[in-house]
């Protein structure tokens, strides 16, 4: 079982893996401790991750990123068309199930990918890396994803880790996994057991990555976290600070050079590129330059940017910062006085602007910095995971560690209101509000009237359903109708002998359930029982032969209650996939897998050939020309030029079998020229070596 936590990023998705060490962050194929979040769909096969990234501008449409940001969102909510598409090359259309999908050109087809789909595929190369890492599959995980995901995101991502063959032990909210990592690390912390009227230290942790913005105030005493209130701003990012510079820079070089870099979707997404770039060196210089090389027309562009003009363009976004600080503070009963500290996380927490205004909010009564960076910013998240993943996986010990959340979206519970007795007619109720505690269970009772027309047409049993929803459209990424789940519970039955369930005709059913918000932040209902209470005879203990009888013969029986229950069914309907399209979707990332390794396996063959021509044509001239008659040197070297044509020509596309097929027949003839060549190189080595023992 492995023990791995996977920081999903937006721009960039980084890996730890538990150890008996300690937490390791890994590298993938080409070294480095970040892969980017991207998949490139070509005329052959897919590029994921690191190669993907190689193709962002040569396969321009088809490469797809913001997977993070698109997968589990509805194509109906104004931010996919309004925001993301700008950000994003391909063209982005509504998926099957009202959800974003992705339309490329992939193998010579236009294909439309669901984002779960395409976010599957880009899992499954971390998936690969992580396992050649650490030596055994990579199968048990947890998945970091901001803390305003809605449970169609949430459920969307496990459906993609399943695709992947991945098995999600949690999903982790960014903010909470680093508050994880902090608080394990801290030997110091508040301890109520040696004191209980200490003090729990406060922290404030602020992530910042390339796309939104996240707050957490978070409590820690010995042993145990609790998250105390969130707010985000999940339209400001790194990339919006990129914009900025953007925005400048399209106007400046029309005026400088003529050109609409707007007309040019390549020419805009190289200049962002640019501006990128520029951002993160005035994050430690004061002045640079923006270079971008024949940009459009064939022209290249040139300007100096200070560091004093970028933080006038960025400041509508820094004074976006302090929103949600107040937001956070206030669900949490905070004031900024009672901070302890304040930890940074999020490559975009290195702009001198955020950190200033964060210095500046947070800062104590004599100027002094809560801004404390104990945390490494690039791999808090991943870390924190992966303590997560460890904590909960039996294979490793761990200290543990209580980790409580905090809902940012409260969930209410609805029901027909015409099948529950009572004047009113009750129609919803809060189950988990503000604030509630992640994880948390609640029981509820229901009363369902049991009408006999339905329970006759329904052989005896009936069902109850209800429905989950968001209560309110609050700020939040759309979710249609507010709808997240339903559960029906079925094979309630009307109970003979139950006092409590005669109604005023019509008899009724107590159903028991609970309502549980998970460590995912996804509620489910579940043990539903049906509560009887039946009056049933006292049984009189015998009497004793001869005594007196006091009971005339015909009094009733003495009667008493008794409770029973019985289980019943609850069939759920969530915002995932359905078992039928996660199959669907698994098998046909299989067949892809398979295409793509064979794409791969068959290039390196056919490499392998050419490499092999070229070298033995080399040789032949020089090396080897001595130890080969004229005459076959001659033919073979005709056939190796052959064998090029061929490569350039008809075996374009010829199949792995063919390419090792050549090869093999090439080294018949090249194999024991080498060999003689070998031989005459090592033998007077050989006689050397004998001479310097003797
Ligand atoms: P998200 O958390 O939004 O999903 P992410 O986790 O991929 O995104 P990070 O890897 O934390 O994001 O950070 C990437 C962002 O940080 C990019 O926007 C990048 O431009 C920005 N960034 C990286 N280094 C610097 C720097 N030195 N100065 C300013 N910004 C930087
Ligand atoms: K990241
Ligand atoms: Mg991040």
């Amino acid at each position: 079982m492995s023990v791995v936590g996977i920081d999903f990023g937006n721009s960039n998705t980084v890996v730890a893996v538990a150890r008996n060490r300690g937490i390791d962050v890994i590298t993938n194929e080409v070294s480095n401790r970040a892969t980017p979040s991207l998949v490139s769909f070509g005329e052959k096969q897919r590029y994921l991750g690191e190669s993907a990234k190689t193709l962002e501008i040569s396969n321009f449409k088809n490469t797809v990123g913001g997977l993070k940001r698109l997968i589990g969102r509805s194509f109906e909510d104004p931010d996919i068309l309004e925001i993301e598409q700008k950000y994003v090359n391909c063209k982005l259309v509504k998926g099957e199930r009202g959800d974003v999908a992705a339309h490329v050109q992939f193998a010579g087809e236009a294909r439309t990918f669901s984002m779960t789909q395409v976010a599957a595929m880009f899992l499954g190369c971390v998936r690969d890396y992580t396992s050649k890492e650490i030596k055994i599959p990579c199968t048990d995980v947890v998945l970091s994803c901001p803390g305003w995901f809605t449970d169609f995101q949430r459920r969307a991502l496990l459906d993609a880790a399943e695709i992947a063959g991945l098995n999600v032990l949690r999903i982790i909210n960014d903010l909470t996994a680093s508050a994880l990592g902090y608080g394990i690390t801290k030997t110091d912390l508040p301890d109520p057991s040696l004191d209980s009227n200490v003090k729990p230290r406060t922290v404030v942790f602020v992530d910042m990555g390339n796309s939104s913005y996240q707050v957490a105030v978070v409590q820690f005493v010995k042993g145990k976290l609790v998250v105390k209130g969130t707010a985000y701003d999940r339209n400001l990012g790194g990339r919006d600070f990129d914009e900025k510079i953007v925005d400048h820079y399209v106007t400046e070089f029309d005026k400088k050079y003529k050109m609409d870099i707007r007309s040019s979707p390549k020419a805009l997404f190289r200049l962002r590129q640019g501006c990128e770039k520029v951002k993160k060196i005035l994050s430690a210089n004061s002045v640079t330059m923006l270079n971008v090389e024949c940009l459009l027309d064939d022209k290249d562009v040139s300007a100096e940017v200070h560091r004093a003009e970028f933080l006038e363009w960025v400041s509508p976004l820094v004074g976006r910062l302090e929103a949600p600080l107040r937001e956070a503070l206030e669900s949490a009963g905070i004031t900024t006085r009672e901070v302890d500290f304040v930890e940074l996380v999020g490559g975009s927490t290195r702009l001198a602007a955020v950190k200033d205004f964060l210095h500046e909010f947070f800062k104590g009564p004599n100027g002094e910095s809560k801004l404390s960076t104990t945390l490494n910013l690039d791999e808090a998240v991943s870390r924190g995971s992966a303590l997560q993943c460890a904590i909960i996986s039996p294979v490793f010990k761990v200290r543990d560690f209580s980790v409580q959340d905090w809902n940012g979206y409260p969930i209410n519970l609805s029901w027909d209101a015409s099948l529950v007795p009572g004047v009113e007619g009750e129609s919803n109720m809060e189950a988990f509000g503000f604030g509630n505690p992640i994880p948390s269970v609640k029981a509820l009772t229901f009363h369902r009237k049991l009408p006999e027309a339905e329970l006759a047409e329904n052989n005896g049993h009936v069902k109850f359903d209800i429905e989950a929803k968001y209560a309110s459209s609050a700020n939040r990424p759309l979710v249609p109708k507010n709808w997240i789940g339903k559960f029906s519970i079925t094979g309630i039955k009307k109970v003979n002998g139950d006092p409590n369930a005669a109604g005023e005709g019509v008899s009724k059913a107590t159903i028991k359930v609970k309502a549980r918000l998970d460590g995912n932040n996804l509620i489910a209902l579940e043990q539903a029982q049906q509560i009887e209470e039946l009056l049933v005879p006292v049984e009189e203990p015998p009497v004793a032969e001869g005594a007196e009888t006091e009971k005339p013969a015909d009094a009733a029986p003495k009667m008493k209650r008794v409770t029973r229950k019985h289980d019943l069914q609850i069939v759920s309907t969530t915002l995932g996939a359905s078992r039928e399209l996660i199959k669907e979707w698994h098998a046909s990332e299989g067949e892809m897998a398979v295409a793509d390794r064979l794409v791969m396996d068959t290039a390196e063959k056919k490499n392998q050939l050419e490499e092999y021509v070229y070298y033995v044509r080399e040789k032949l001239e020089m090396a080897w020309s001595d130890f080969i008659i004229d005459v076959e040197r001659t033919a073979f070297t005709a056939e190796l030029n052959e064998m090029e044509d061929w490569l350039y020509g008809d075996g374009e596309d010829a199949t792995k079998s063919v390419f090792a097929e050549k090869l093999k027949v090439l080294k018949v003839k090249g194999d024991p020229v080498a060999a003689r060549y070998l031989e005459s190189e090592e033998r007077p080595r050989a006689e050397k070596s004998f001479r310097e023992v003797a």
